[in-house]
């Protein structure tokens, strides 16, 4: 902005020198207004309100919410019943077979339309819609993923405008695209669309094919400039200094006057300017900067998971600010190290030029109706990932492309995410318009996530180069030779050449892969080299020991069903209907053969349960110490193995699956068995031959002194043998450092009756404790335990539940019947003669606390 000057000569001060004035200052005065009002920053209007919803075809609007789905709103409406609901689930499918109108009314004023730039944005059309404003197509989206833009200035109007959508049915639309192909693809008309893969149907999820605006529309006008996207990438990072690159692209005119670009820290206080530039006639622009001594994002159980908060400013000579945005950012680098070594090839991450065992489980969209997950709901998870000592989660390939919010949780929790594009157990098409659409997605999701420290890999997809070799597709289909061939080129095209040339060129911070697993767990060679997923437990019915052989050098996937709590059961079905066979029990199972894969298990291992709550519990029991067992042999095969991600963290709907915590947030005993099978220092034993070997294993990045004590104990308390020393475990690998003959150690005891029981302790604490049986549960001679207990007030809602044994209590279930409280550990084994302190959090009374408990051991069960 120029300044003007006003000089005035005021000798005699007549009426025409006044008049002069006057007339100067109006002028002045004009130019000031009308230059704030032409530097006016961008501004945005949510477009979420007033939205109603009809099928086509129907009469009566009804009102809708935004965000949200098709389903939601009818069950809002009152015009469904609750999609979860007993079978509800089989009379809904209606639903997707038709189309669905959206509208709203909304107003602007002459502000507003009077900026040179108006855009309407929608962060997620599901799926097929057409837009229209006052009544003009303004845009025509296919894809879920997509983010979608397109510019109204000519068709608004100061006042009431009219925003419709058209949204067409997936499934149908499918059908007609299916037919264009001389063959059929293996997964189904649900790879034509763009849209989550799960809402089709899984093995843990509903059939709800929804549709809707399930993400935030808002409408966006500005006067010159808006950002549309920053990258920003550390070039080079020591612990001495960070040279950090900035590139950002802008949309509007930005060459039709100097506009400035900068960077600054929110951290420093004294806001002191990083870096300035101006951006170029192509509306680009790049900053470099120093940070001297950075601190490093580190993940949980590592370090410090550091952000820095960068806030870049567009603004003009004059520093009116035109449009800002916050990034927070770490310091981090990130590798996947693949090298030949005697076992294969390795296949582990660096963080921060450290190798990292990464520990965790695979993430699923939170619900069926995704705009439903709160806020809250993605707190509650990840916190608990985070307490569970894990350090990375998989956004697995048949889901969504996640919220921001889940991104930005993970990226202060330390939490690491592998992130898969989004295309799961199916051969996709290859036609150009397909390829162009999942491009622009592919593009549109990793400039979204790119700034984002959490992300640690891309992935292209969840087994479709395993299913295409190995689970008998093209037999299925009876697909000829050659349509088999174009097949596995339009694969190959978009997953080795289409998606990591786009990961290549807009993100190149990061290591790509083709494919999770690179290789089916039915080869030898998935052991040697890439990651796996193993599922010779479960869906190869092998036994739980098949574990400790069938260690890769990534465990990406592996998992064993458990049923959710009686109180998630209740939620969706009556009490008659407690029980395997009811109809309501068997729709919220997807698998196949699922709960007669559970029984089989169970019948193995353990003594049949009593009734249908006994049967959930022994169920969890299972499903915990199946999968701890897979995590102590991944544990102790560090560092040829170099990472475990159980099948699956979370659930979309209540139902019986391989989660480890339920739809309603609930864990299982498999979160409490998880928490304890991946901290940071953990000792372990395996059976090798005869020896009971002991382990211990760190994930320290530096050598740590460690005090073991281990002892043969009886059930009644009695110690039959004892040892305990000191033990260094080496920061690279697992030391397994006690070899114990067996046949010595049980000479003349009944292994009917006792316990190996290993605690691990660093400065004088106790960081890991484990247990092993030398028998089945089902074979272990329990007395009935009498368990003594006490709850004492430890701070204001914490409450330390103390208990005591007179003989073992295997899998004790801390049973409160209340969804409110929380508890730090459940399904533990209680010692004999030994104290256990919970930690009880409730609002409730010590006495309200003593009336709601319930306490159980597996004995109980049958
Ligand atoms: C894995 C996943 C999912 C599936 C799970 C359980 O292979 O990739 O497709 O739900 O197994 O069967």
């Amino acid at each position: 902005m120029k300044l003007f000057y006003l000089r005035v000569v005021c000798s005699p001060m007549d009426e025409s020198v006044l008049r002069l004035m006057l007339k100067y200052l109006f002028i002045f005065l004009f130019i000031v207004l009308w230059q704030i009002s032409f530097a006016q920053p961008v501004t945005e209007q949510l477009l979420n309100s007033n939205w109603q919803f009809r099928k086509v075809g129907d009469k009566e609007w009804l009102p809708a919410t935004v965000p949200g789905t098709v389903h939601t709103d009818l069950l809002a409406n009152k015009k469904i019943p609750d999609p979860f609901l007993e079978t509800n689930e089989k009379d809904l499918q209606w639903i997707e077979d038709a189309d669905w109108e959206y509208e709203t009314a909304f107003s602007i004023d002459s502000t507003f339309f009077n900026q040179s730039f108006c855009e309407i944005e929608f962060s997620g059309l599901d799926t097929y819609a057409k837009v229209f404003l006052n009544n003009s197509l303004i845009l025509n989206a296919d894809n879920m993923f997509r983010w979608w833009k397109a510019d109204c200035k000519k068709y608004l109007k100061i006042g009431e405008n009219l925003l419709f959508i058209r949204f067409e049915s997936a499934v149908m639309k499918a059908k007609v695209l299916a037919k264009q192909l001389p063959y059929t693809l293996p997964g189904d008309d649900k790879v034509f669309t763009r849209k989550a893969q799960y809402q089709f149907g899984w093995d843990w999820a509903p059939r709800f094919v929804t549709c809707g605006i399930w993400r935030e529309v808002k409408l966006i006008a500005y006067p010159q400039v808006r950002i549309e996207n920053i990258k920003i990438v550390a070039d080079e990072l020591s612990n001495s200094k960070a040279m950090i690159s900035v590139h950002a692209e802008f949309s509007g005119k930005p060459s039709a006057s100097e506009i400035h670009f900068s960077v600054y820290n929110k951290n420093d206080k004294r806001q002191r300017m990083l870096a300035e530039t101006i951006i170029n006639a192509a509306g680009h622009a790049s900053l470099n900067f120093e940070i001297k001594n950075p601190q490093l994002w580190q993940c949980n159980g590592i370090g410090n998971p550091y952000l820095y908060e960068f806030v870049f400013e567009v603004s003009e000579e004059t520093k009116n600010i035109l449009d800002r945005e916050e990034i927070k950012f770490g310091l981090r680098t990130i590798e996947l190290v693949q090298e030949n070594d005697s076992h294969g090839k390795s296949f582990y991450f660096k963080l921060n030029r450290n190798p990292v065992f990464m520990k965790g489980a695979n993430w699923i969209p939170a619900d069926n109706f995704l705009p439903r997950v709160s806020k809250g709901k993605y707190l509650e998870l990840l916190v608990n990932a985070k307490e569970a000592n894990m350090n990375m989660l998989r956004v697995w390939g048949g889901g969504v492309y996640e919220d921001d919010y889940f991104y930005s949780l993970c990226d202060s929790l330390g939490i690491l995410v592998w992130q898969d594009f989004m295309f799961a157990c199916a051969m996709y098409p290859g036609d150009s318009d397909f390829v162009k659409n999942v491009s622009e997605e592919v593009k549109d999701n990793i400039k979204r996530l790119r700034n984002h420290p959490c992300i640690a890999l891309w992935c292209g997809n969840n087994e479709i180069d395993e299913g295409w070799k190995n689970w008998g597709w093209k037999e299925q289909l009876e697909c000829l030779e050659k349509d088999s061939i174009k097949i596995y080129d339009d694969y190959k095209n978009l997953f080795r050449k289409i998606i990591p040339d786009i990961v290549k060129d807009v993100d190149s911070t990061r290591a790509y892969w083709e494919s999770s697993p690179s290789i089916g767990w039915g080869h030898k060679e998935s052991l040697e080299q890439g990651n796996s997923h193993y599922w010779g437990v479960w869906w190869g019915m092998e036994p739980f020991s098949a574990y400790e052989k069938k260690t890769g050098r990534f465990m990406s996937e592996y998992g064993f069903q458990g049923m959710p709590s009686l109180s998630t059961f209740r939620k969706f079905c009556g009490e008659k209907d407690l029980t395997l066979i009811s109809d309501a029990v068997k729709n919220h199972q997807k698998h196949p053969a699922g709960y007669e894969t559970i029984q089989k298990y169970l019948e193995r291992d353990y003594k049949q349960p009593k009734d249908f709550e006994s049967y959930i519990y022994v169920s969890q029991v299972m499903q915990a110490e199946g999968i701890k067992k897979a995590i102590e042999a991944h544990r102790m095969a560090k560092p040829r193995c170099m990472g475990t991600l159980y099948w699956q963290l979370n659930d979309c709907w209540p139902v019986t699956s391989w989660s480890s915590m339920d739809y309603y947030n609930k864990p299982k005993a498999l979160q409490y068995a998880v928490k304890k099978a991946y901290t940071k220092y953990f000792i372990c034993a395996e059976i090798n031959d005869s020896n009971l070997v002991v382990n211990v294993i760190s994930d320290d990045t530096t050598n740590v002194d460690a005090i073991f004590r281990i002892r043969l104990t009886d059930f009644t308390g009695n110690i039959l043998w004892r040892d305990s020393g000191k033990v260094t475990p080496d920061r690279k690998g697992s030391a397994a450092f006690y070899p114990l003959l067996l046949e010595d150690m049980l000479r003349d005891i009944s292994e009917y009756r006792v316990f190996f029981r290993m605690e691990l302790l660093l400065n004088g604490k106790v960081v890991s404790e484990n247990v092993r049986y030398f028998l089945k549960p089902k074979d272990l001679l329990f007395d009935k335990p009498q368990i003594q207990y006490s709850i004492a007030s430890a701070s204001p809602e914490i409450y330390s539940l103390t208990l005591f044994t007179n003989s073992l209590a295997k899998n004790v279930f801390l049973d409160f019947g209340d969804e409110s409280i929380s508890l730090s550990d459940n399904y533990f084994d209680l010692f004999p003669k030994e104290q256990k302190v919970i930690l009880v959090f409730s609002d409730a009374s010590v006495e309200a606390l003593k009336e709601k408990i319930k306490i159980k051991s597996l004995v109980d069960s049958y």
